[in-house]
């Protein structure tokens, strides 16, 4: 139904529809450049005499890996839905959605381009005071907002039928939770590393604490996940702050969004010098205790579950969103340094040695928080058990 009238957008061709779509001037001159720097789309960046727009289009293949892998282009409906739906709960934190096409699986919004790839800036040194406050609101406001506590089970259900998205769950489901346990195609790593990997192949406790989180990724629906929340995925400044890219949106476990968010800020943490580090660790206290008193505001001030004031209830699911985000949280850190797709934070220490030395800690502070997550019940313990672990 998608394949019928898609067709891959060129610069010109771009520049060309969103003229038609009357979102320029017909006489106005416009510059259309191809800017997409991840792993699954084509991402043109169009801009007017006062105005500038994103045309983002689904490729039928993941651009990762080439025309080998197909996928399905349905994910840019996935995404221009999730899109909609964050925009209504979290406004401020999320990209304006001005047109989508199905058929050509385009989603038309606003224009970024005066922020920064989180990521990038990060590994630049930036150190973006307000990203954990932001995306701590971001994650607590769009789960509750579609969770069963807020929209009631039959709401709920309906909604989540809508975002089965299986095919990019099985990509998550491939390259998060089953593949670098295994001597997988799809992992890569540096061979220096080939005696760690192996032992991780062969660590069962590790391996039946993967499976325990992978069937909790499988069964959880908990609510609408942006699932792809590392700091690629986030447009930061100083000030401002914006969520992108969802096409991984599911309704999956509370944990797992703030669990690839720290996950990432904690791999950026290890590129850094110690006394660069401090920053970082800020931010993963701060997304948890803004995520924890936000879904707490929400909970006391809408809440359709009859034992919502029971005693303990809260405390209890809280805790549990922590410990389940904490194995979710090493395993990022895991499939990150071993898996298909890395990060450049790791990748791009130049120094082999130092390279390699932040590698080692990935899979072994990774390792640490999938088995022990259990004993976790703060942020202020996540850190301090990763301080241990690189001094
Ligand atoms: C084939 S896609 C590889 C990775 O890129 C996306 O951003 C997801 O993180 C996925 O796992
Ligand atoms: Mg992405």
């Amino acid at each position: 139904m998608f394949m019928s009238s898609y067709q891959s957008l060129t610069i010109d061709s771009a520049a060309a529809l969103v003229k038609k779509l009357g979102l320029f001037d017909e006489s106005e001159s416009l510059t259309s450049n191809e800017i997409g720097d991840g792993n699954l789309n084509y991402v043109f960046h169009i801009k007017g005499t006062d105005n500038s727009v994103i045309v983002k289009q689904a490729l039928p293949y993941a651009k990762v890996v080439g025309e080998s892998w197909p996928l399905t282009l349905e994910r840019a409906d996935i995404e221009n839905r999730a899109l909609r739906i964050q925009g209504t709960f979290s406004p401020h934190y999320t990209p304006k959605v001005y047109y989508s096409d199905k058929d050509l699986a385009i989603t038309i919004m606003e224009d970024l381009s005066h922020l920064e790839i989180a990521r990038t800036g990060l590994i630049n040194g930036q150190d973006y005071p307000h990203i954990a406050r932001h995306t701590g609101e971001f994650i607590a406001r769009t789960l509750y907002g579609t969770s069963d506590f807020a929209l009631g089970p039959q709401e709920k259900k309906k909604l989540q039928h809508t975002f089965s998205n299986p095919e990019l769950c099985d990509i998550t489901e491939g390259l998060v939770f089953t593949d670098p346990f295994f001597d997988a195609e799809t992992n890569d790593f540096e061979e220096a590393l080939r005696p760690e990997v192996e032992s991780l192949w062969g660590d069962n406790e590790l391996k039946l604490h993967a499976a325990q989180l992978k069937r909790l990724f499988l069964t959880s629906g908990d609510a609408l996940l942006h699932g792809d929340l590392h700091t690629g995925s986030i447009f930061a400044s100083e000030t401002e702050t914006k969520i992108i890219d969802p096409e991984f949106a599911f309704y999956g476990p509370f944990g797992f969004d703030i669990a690839h968010f720290t996950a990432n800020l904690l791999m950026n943490a290890l590129s850094r010098a110690e006394n660069r580090r401090e920053p970082l660790y800020e931010h993963v206290t701060t997304v948890w205790n803004v995520f924890t008193q936000e879904f707490t505001r929400l909970w006391q001030e809408n809440n359709t579950e009859a034992f919502a004031d029971t005693d303990g209830y809260l405390e209890w699911l809280l805790d549990d969103v922590f410990k389940q985000a904490t194995g979710f949280m090493g395993l990022e850190m895991i499939r990150r340094t071993i898996g298909l797709a890395h990060v450049k934070d790791l990748d791009g220490i130049e120094d082999d040695t130092a390279r390699l030395q932040a590698k080692r800690r990935s899979l072994s502070i990774g390792a640490h928080f999938v088995k022990e997550r259990a004993s976790y019940s703060s942020a202020e313990q996540l850190v301090a058990a990763f301080k241990e672990a690189v001094k």
